[in-house]
C-alpha cells in the first residue's frame, strides 16, 4: 500500500456516528469542534508558564510541551508519515508518553494506544489490522527488551516502515532525534479519528476502538468537571497512560484541558507511586480494585506523605463494598467509583455524592445525552431496579469496533446501542450497581452463579485477601465452582468456607466445590484479575 493510499483508508472499517446524532450531539453543544491537540493548545495559550509536566528531573510548561508537540508532530510528518496513518504506540508511564501521543495528535497521524504488557500475538494483531506504518517503543521494561519484539513484529506486519524508540534505538531509531522545527502542520478534522483504543475484552484477540476528537474531547473535559479539576491539580498517571481510564477520565487530556499538571509514575506499587504523590504533591490518581486494596493497607508501613491527595478514583473492576469503605479512613481522600469502558460510557459517582452510594454503587452516567437501557437474555427493557445486560449510546460511545464488521453484527443492536455484556441494575438516583459480566458466570448443573456475588461474600471472609471464582470443567456438572483465595494466615477448609457462605445466607447451589489457594492471582494488562489465566492454571 502507498503512503498515499493509506492517508485515505483508515476511514474503510470504520463506524461513524449517523449524520443525524451528529447534529444533535454538536447542536447541544457536546461536541465542541476542537480537537485533542486544541486541548493542549489553549492551556499554553492561556498559561504557558504554568507546570504541565512533572517529572524526577524537573518540571516542563505547557509552552514547553505545546511547543515540543509541534516539533514532534513535523519531525513524525518529515518521515513519510502522513495524516490519516496509524501508529503503534507501546509507550509506557514517562514523559515521553505526552509528547509523542501530543505530537501524534497534532500531525493528525492516528495512534493505537497498546499497553507495555501485550506482546507479539496482541501487537502483531493489531498492528495488522490497523494497517500501522510505525511503532513506537520504549527501549527496555524492566528486563523485557521491546526492540526485540520489533524485530519479531517487524516480519510478520510489512506495513510497519519505522520503529522509533523512546531510549536507546539499538538498530532502530531513537524518537527524540526526530523531532524538528516546521512551518504549518496539517489543519485536523475534530469528527475524524484522533486515536484508538484496545477493547479491554478478556476473551479473544482485543479490538480497536476508533475515537473522534470531538468525542474524546468531550469524554475527557466532561469527565474533568465531574472530578471539579482545577489549574492546582496534579494528575498522576498510576495505571498504564495507553488505557482509556487514565489517559481521558479525565485522566492526561482532562488534566491539560484544565490546565492542571500531570506525573508518571512507572510503577503502581505503594512503595513507588505513593513517593511520586509526595514529590509531585498529587492531587488526584486512578486504580483497579486490587491496587486500592493494596494502597489502603500500605499506609500501615508507608511512610510517605500523602496529605496532598484528595480524590482517588477507583475502577476497571468492581470494587467489593468491604474493600470500598476502608479506602477514606486509610488515605484520607474522597474515593470516587468509576464504570467505564473503553468503548465510551463512563459512570462516576460524583464527589457530592452521599457516601452510602459512594461506597455501593459504580456511579451514575457522564453525561445528560447517554442512553441507557437495562434489558434481559430476550432484549426487552426489565422492570426499573432490575438486573439485566446494559445496553447504551451516546455522544462518546462508539456505533462500531474499527474493521470487525461479523462482530459489530451481534455487539450492536440495530439500532446503534452497544451490548456491553455486563450486568446492572439502576437505581432510582441513576447510579448503576454492577453485578457481574454476562458471561462471568458459573454453569453448575444448569445452574448460574454469579462469579462477582460468590467473591463478594468471600471477600467478607477475615482471612480473605483476594478471592476469583471460575468455572471448572466437570464431567457429571458441566461446570464445577472453583474459588481461588489468597489468604492472610491458614487457608480455610472447604468445609468453613461453605459454613461460613451459608451462614451469610447464600443459597446453598451457589457453595462452592472446591477451594484452592494462590500467593497472588493473575492479572490482565491494565491490573484487573485475568480470569481465562486462572481457569488455565486451575483446570
Ligand atoms: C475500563 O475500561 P475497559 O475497556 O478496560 O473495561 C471495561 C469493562 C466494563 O465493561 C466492565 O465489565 C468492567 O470493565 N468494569 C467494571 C468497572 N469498571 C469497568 N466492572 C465493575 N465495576 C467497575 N467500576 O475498565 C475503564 C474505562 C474507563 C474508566 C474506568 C474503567
Amino acid at each position: 500500500m502507498t503512503s498515499t493510499s493509506a492517508a485515505a483508508d483508515h476511514r474503510e472499517g470504520y463506524v461513524p456516528f449517523p449524520e443525524q446524532a451528529a447534529q444533535d450531539y454538536r447542536a447541544a453543544g457536546y461536541w465542541a469542534g476542537r480537537t485533542l491537540g486544541d486541548l493542549l493548545r489553549d492551556s499554553a495559550r492561556t498559561q504557558p508558564q504554568r507546570p504541565a509536566v512533572l517529572t524526577d528531573g524537573g518540571t516542563r510548561t505547557y509552552a514547553e510541551l505545546d511547543a515540543a508537540a509541534d516539533r514532534m508532530a513535523h519531525g513524525l510528518l518529515a518521515l513519510g508519515i502522513n495524516p490519516g496513518d496509524r501508529v503503534i504506540v507501546q509507550l509506557p508511564n514517562v514523559p515521553e508518553f505526552a509528547t509523542a501521543l501530543f505530537g501524534l495528535l497534532r500531525a493528525g497521524i492516528i495512534p493505537v494506544l497498546t499497553l507495555p504488557a501485550h506482546r507479539r500475538a496482541e501487537i502483531e494483531h493489531l498492528a495488522a489490522i490497523s494497517g500501522a506504518v510505525a511503532y513506537l517503543i520504549p527501549d527496555t521494561l524492566g528486563d523485557f527488551d521491546y526492540r526485540e519484539l520489533a524485530t519479531t513484529v517487524r516480519q510478520a506486519v510489512p506495513s510497519l516502515r519505522h520503529v522509533l524508540v523512546a531510549g536507546d534505538p539499538g538498530d532502530f531509531t531513537a524518537l527524540d532525534s526526530i523531532a524538528r522545527d516546521g512551518d504549518s502542520l496539517p489543519e485536523v478534522d475534530p469528527s475524524e479519528i484522533a486515536l484508538m483504543l484496545v477493547s479491554g475484552g478478556t476473551t479473544g484477540l482485543p479490538k480497536l476502538i476508533a475515537r473522534t476528537h470531538d468525542d474524546y474531547a468531550y469524554n475527557a473535559t466532561a469527565s474533568a468537571q465531574v472530578c471539579e479539576l482545577t489549574p492546582d491539580d496534579v494528575y498522576l498517571a498510576t495505571l498504564p497512560a495507553a488505557h482509556n481510564f487514565p489517559l481521558a477520565c479525565p485522566g492526561i487530556l482532562g488534566t491539560v484541558a484544565t490546565g492542571g499538571a500531570i506525573a508518571f509514575t512507572l510503577d503502581p506499587s505503594p512503595e513507588a507511586a505513593f513517593a511520586a504523590i509526595e514529590k509531585h504533591r498529587v492531587t488526584v490518581t486512578a486504580v483497579v480494585p486490587p491496587l486500592a486494596q493494596l494502597w489502603s493497607a500500605a499506609v500501615e508501613w508507608e511512610e510517605a506523605d500523602l496529605s496532598s491527595l484528595r480524590l482517588l478514583q477507583v475502577g476497571g473492576a468492581r470494587l467489593a463494598e468491604v474493600n470500598a469503605r476502608d479506602v477514606e479512613p486509610a488515605l484520607h481522600c474522597r474515593l470516587q467509583q468509576v464504570f467505564g469502558m473503553a468503548e465510551g460510557l463512563l459512570n462516576y459517582t460524583r464527589l457530592d455524592d452521599d457516601d452510602e452510594l459512594v461506597y455501593t454503587t459504580q456511579g451514575r452516567p457522564l453525561s445528560p445525552a447517554d442512553e441507557l437501557r437495562v434489558v434481559d437474555a430476550d432484549g426487552n427493557d426489565v422492570a426499573p431496579g432490575e438486573e439485566g445486560e446494559l445496553l447504551t449510546r451516546g455522544p462518546y460511545t462508539l456505533r462500531g469496533y474499527y474493521r470487525a464488521p461479523e462482530h459489530n453484527a451481534r455487539a450492536f443492536t440495530p439500532d446503534g446501542y452497544y451490548r456491553s455484556g455486563d450486568l446492572v441494575r439502576q437505581l432510582p438516583t441513576g447510579h448503576l450497581v454492577v453485578s457481574g459480566r454476562i458471561k462471568d458466570v458459573i454453569n453448575r448443573g444448569g445452574e448460574n452463579i454469579s462469579c462477582d456475588e460468590l467473591e463478594e461474600h468471600l471477600l467478607a471472609h477475615p482471612a480473605v485477601r483476594h478471592a476469583a471464582a471460575v468455572g471448572l470443567p466437570d464431567a457429571s456438572l458441566g461446570e464445577k465452582a472453583c474459588v481461588v483465595l489468597v489468604v492472610t494466615g491458614e487457608l480455610p477448609s472447604l468445609g468453613e468456607i461453605k459454613t461460613f457462605l451459608t451462614e451469610r445466607g447464600l443459597a446453598t447451589y451457589k457453595l462452592p466445590d472446591l477451594v484452592r489457594q494462590a500467593d497472588s492471582l493473575p492479572i490482565t494488562a491494565v491490573g484487573k484479575i485475568d480470569k481465562k489465566a486462572l481457569r488455565a492454571l486451575h483446570s
